[in-house]
């Protein structure tokens, strides 16, 4: 096989970020084969159509199921709401697609055992699935990985992770899909908490074990959106209720005994996307917030303390993860690289015929873990994962 047919479905803020990926990965990484944007799949046939023509997408359909008996589609691409990925997802892979599938993996543990089920069905017919963490791709904590796992931290004490935005701080925000637990499963927690459980556990190789936890929700009713587009929408005079956290924090202990305590919020004002890590252990130390992507800060308490400090390590080498792909030494890279790298790993992981990661087990696992902060919201006590 040459090309690899790519229906997507769904095409508002992530089919934008995935369209982009499918559009550039070939273009700037070697691939085995090559992704075709075959198919948009959308549910109003006119708005479809413009999307489909704007982002590059050779055809718009207004059924998903259509696309599942092609020959042409391959992979199908889930960046729709969460509600709907565990049906599309376990169609998709049933029918013998690769499944490319947005995070959080589903809206809650049962949806994400059923997708997780399929996975394992279609992977012993070649069949892969990938859960789309982008983050992970982001060359700094490719590199906060490598570091930690070829032990320049030395025994792992402290994962500090907060992942902070402040764009519904005014309760003049209307409300959203991402407002809406039938919708979204939860807000903070799903939305950006579950970026922060995936991102710790890829930098440490670990699991988180037993949780406990709090969330809140300042505005509880909202004005209705009119129309939204991204995270931002034009508001009616009528309200509606807020069914998810605004904001959660958790402590966690991890499967190999490092402690973590976890921060996401949507009313962080003025942070508008910070992602951050910090992780100490034994023998040093590592620092990264997203809202300066490019730098990954590395203390090595093995140097002499004299001269010891945090350095700041501009990941733009052509040694660090990914980057040789793309423009010389200090030229950075932006959020939409990540989608790129992770369309690029998907590939070659299908062309490869090996399990790429994050996996829908890996997705599950966080799962878990989203679904034992609430529990352990709701009862005031630790759970486990
Ligand atoms: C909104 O909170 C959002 O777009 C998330 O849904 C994405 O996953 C994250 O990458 C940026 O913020």
């Amino acid at each position: 096989m040459t090309e690899l047919g790519i229906a997507m479905v769904g095409h508002a803020f992530m089919g934008a970020a995935h369209s982009q990926a499918w559009r550039v990965a070939p273009r700037f990484f070697d691939l085995p084969v090559r992704p075709v944007m075959s198919v948009l799949c959308g549910r109003d046939a006119d708005r479809t159509r413009a999307a489909a023509e704007h982002l590059g997408w050779a055809e718009a359909v207004t059924d998903w199921k259509s696309v599942l008996d092609r020959d042409d589609v391959h992979v199908v691409d889930i960046c729709t709401p969460g509600d709907t990925h565990a049906e599309i997802a376990v169609a998709a892979l049933d029918a013998g697609k690769h499944v490319l599938c947005e995070k959080p993996m589903a809206n809650n543990v049962t949806e994400a055992v059923a997708m997780a089920e399929a996975a394992e069905r279609a992977a012993r017919r070649g069949v892969r699935a990938m859960v789309g963490f982008s983050y992970r791709r982001v060359p700094a904590l490719g590199l906060a990985r490598e570091l930690v796992s070829r032990g320049r931290l030395g025994k792992i004490h402290h994962v500090r992770a907060q992942y902070l935005q402040d764009w519904i701080v005014d309760p003049a925000a209307p409300l959203s899909w991402r407002l809406d637990k039938e919708k979204a499963g939860s807000g903070a927690l799903g939305d950006i908490g579950a970026h922060v459980v995936d991102a710790a556990q890829f930098i440490l190789g670990d699991t988180v074990r037993e949780v406990s936890g709090t969330m809140e929700t300042f505005v509880s009713e909202r004005p209705l959106a009119l129309s939204h587009s991204g995270l931002s929408g034009t508001a009616s005079d009528r309200t509606g209720p807020v069914t998810v956290d605004d904001a959660v924090l958790f402590l966690a202990r991890f499967a190999g005994g490092a402690l973590g305590s976890f921060e996401a919020t949507r009313f962080a004002n003025g942070r508008k996307n910070a992602l951050r890590i910090e992780v100490n252990g034994s023998a040093g130390s590592l620092a990264f917030d997203l809202e300066d992507m490019n730098v990954l800060q590395f203390f090595d308490g093995t140097e002499d303390a004299a001269v010891a400090g945090f350095r700041r390590i501009i990941v733009t080498e052509p040694s660090h993860p990914y980057v040789g792909a793309w423009w010389p030494a200090g030229h950075g890279l932006g959020y939409e690289h990540a989608f790129t790298h992770q369309a690029v790993d998907f590939v070659r992981a299908i062309a490869a015929g090996t399990d790429p990661v994050p996996s829908f087990a890996d997705g599950l696992q966080v799962q878990r873990v989203l679904a034992a902060v609430e529990d352990s919201a709701a009862s005031r006590t630790w759970q486990q994962v």
